[in-house]
């Protein structure tokens, strides 16, 4: 599914890209390199919808060879999501043509497209003028387009950018019968791990930290950060234990992923974490701290519905 990221340099689009997708912290991505021309970069949405990010990297002369003859069709056609990103701490007046052209060329090449997002970037800066390039680039927009436009003031520092773009791929996931089909075949399959376990399962992606569902229903919570899951330093010194004593008794061939599951105590729950795919993560919430509950997770982390739920995983991944 292609994605669209147009605007000026500078105006976040990267650091967008990079933390809503791969889950990274904004000051992983403080110091990124302008975009040179066009990238394009492939991630598995929510772990269920397969996106080519088209990031359109911006000083002016870029822009306009977008435009050209030879270029825009190949950049405009078969698009399902646009966005259109400025630094409002940069207002450009200038911006509104290369803003036209976009719009233009979008709906031309794109005619299925029904909505363009604009973000008004980084209103966390104090001299962040969001109201003043609102104005600039909804100036006189002709009555075709301008219910065809939704405009968004956000901040990739503070996360409402990420919330917005999430949304916005969220809306296109209910639009595709093919991501909605794969989504009930998940939460089918989470069910029947649920059966008699007095628990709740909930299944994260990995790279964007997103929930891909969960026995819950709907449940919403921030991304997951799992760079502070995977490197802890007490789970390297752990692995390298058990590879040790692994070894001792000639068991050889670990890899981390077989020493996967992570387990929490509260005083009301056990929480138990298992890695079912590289990228797919499993979370147990038990409902009671008896110990017959405990050891019918284990039983369901290690039996038939689990090894489904890999299968089909494995089965489906892109
Ligand atoms: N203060 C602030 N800075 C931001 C925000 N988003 C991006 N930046 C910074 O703006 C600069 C350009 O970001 P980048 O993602 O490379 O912009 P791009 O050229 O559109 O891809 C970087 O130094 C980012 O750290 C934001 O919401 N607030
Ligand atoms: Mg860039």
């Amino acid at each position: 599914m292609k994605i669209l990221l147009f605007g000026p340099a500078g105006a976040g689009k990267t650091s967008l890209m990079r933390t809503t997708c791969l889950g990274y912290n904004f000051m992983k991505v403080l110091n990124l390199k302008p975009t040179k021309g066009v990238s394009r970069e492939n991630f598995i949405f929510r772990g269920i919808l397969e996106l080519s990010i088209w990031d359109l990297g911006g000083q002016e002369r870029y822009l306009e060879r977008y435009f050209s003859d030879s270029q825009r069709e190949l950049i405009f056609s078969e698009v399902t999501a646009a966005v259109f990103m400025v630094d409002s701490a940069l207002v450009d007046a200038g911006v509104r043509d290369i803003f036209n052209n976009f719009l233009k060329y979008l709906f031309e090449f794109s005619p299925e497209i029904d909505q363009a997002y604009v973000l008004l970037n980084k209103i966390d800066l104090q001299e962040s003028k969001e109201d003043e390039y609102y104005e600039i680039l909804s100036k006189g927009l002709n009555g075709e387009f301008i219910d065809k436009i939704s405009f968004t003031p956000v901040s990739v520092k503070e996360g409402s950018a990420q919330h917005r773009l999430i949304e916005i791929l969220d809306f296109e996931i209910q639009k595709n019968t093919l991501s909605l089909q794969r989504l009930g075949k998940i939460r089918h399959l989470l069910d029947e791990l649920k059966i008699n376990t007095i628990s709740e399962y909930l299944l994260f992606n990995q790279p964007d930290g997103l929930l891909i569902t969960s026995t819950f229903g709907k449940f919403e919570s921030k991304p997951l950060q799992f760079m502070k899951f995977e490197i802890g330093t007490l789970d390297s010194n752990i692995y390298s234990i058990y590879q040790q004593i692994m070894e001792f008794q000639s068991i050889t061939n670990l890899s981390p992923l077989k020493l996967s599951t992570v387990v929490y105590e509260s005083e009301d729950c056990w929480i138990l974490v298992k890695e079912v795919i590289n990228g797919a993560v499993l979370m147990a919430v038990t409902r009671s701290k008896r110990p017959e509950v405990f050891s019918g997770v284990l039983g369901a982390l290690n039996g038939e519905a689990f090894n489904s739920l890999k299968i089909y995983l494995k089965s489906s991944e892109f």
